[in-house]
């Protein structure tokens, strides 16, 4: 059986203080076993949270990494130092750092690379726009992101991945995929991945993300290839996201 990931993208938003608040929401023991549940916040807060979330089950997670090492890249983190102040997680190819910051299926490989080497573990997301659903064009583009990355990396780094379906046309927008819609493009991906290895398929932990919330977390999860959820404007309330992350059990 596969564990559920649920994962809260702070984006550009949060403080220490709602660190703090996060920290004692889950502090005793609310989760289920097979529930794993990972912050991503911002840079300048992960040393923070590290210290912050030592006595809760939350894990860490980073926004983007730069692929080099090291070296001239002002404003830039690497991904040793990510794994210097404790984190687990890292997203490559969210949907805002592709629209906003110009990056491309080959950026988001060679930061996936990177991570992996790293010992750290990509969360690849992936997403049509609303023009391409309308143009019926989907499930081309989320298999053409998804394989942009998997196919060029060995099989044994594939199956490291976790993989993030967030509808460009649902995220921040209160407007949510249906559990079919989402339920319909990750079968569709877990069948992509089949076709590459049965293992990796059966393996692979599948997130939904697009205005996921507390009202709507449960039936999403209750789909069978939804194995979490990315989260980003619920990530923010800890009753919001503490609910989602009990509909997860
Ligand atoms: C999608 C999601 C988190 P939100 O970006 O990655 O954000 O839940 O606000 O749509």
């Amino acid at each position: 059986m596969r564990t559920l990931l649920i994962a809260g993208n702070w984006k550009m938003n949060g403080s220490k203080a709602l660190l703090d608040a996060f920290a004692s929401a889950f502090a005793p023991p609310a989760l289920a076993d097979r529930v794993e549940v990972a912050m991503i916040v911002p840079f300048p807060y992960l040393d923070a949270a590290r210290r912050a979330f030592e006595s809760t089950p939350l894990k860490l997670g980073a926004q983007t990494l730069n692929p080099e090492a090291s070296g001239a890249h002002t404003g830039e983190v690497s991904a040793s130092m990510l794994g210097e102040c404790g984190v687990t997680y890292v997203l490559v190819g969210h949907s805002e750092r592709r629209a906003l910051y110009g990056e491309t299926d080959a950026d988001v490989l060679a930061r996936a690379k990177t991570a992996l080497e790293n010992d750290l573990t990509p969360i690849l997301c992936v997403g049509e726009t609303l023009e391409e659903r309308e143009a019926g064009r989907t499930m081309d583009v989320v298999l053409a992101q998804v394989e942009a990355v998997l196919s060029p990396l060995a099989p044994t780094a594939r199956q490291r991945l976790v993989i993030a379906y967030e509808p460009v046309w649902a995220i921040g927008t209160g407007r949510t995929a249906t559990p079919e819609q989402a339920q319909e493009v990750m079968a569709g991906i877990r069948g992509y991945l089949a076709r590459l290895d049965t293992t990796l398929a059966e393996g692979m932990v599948l997130l939904y993300g697009g205005s996921m919330n507390a009202g709507n977390a449960a039936e999403l999860l209750a789909k069978p290839d939804i194995d979490g959820g990315l989260v980003g404007g619920a990530s923010l309330k800890t009753d919001d996201f503490l609910a989602i992350c009990q509909s997860a059990g």
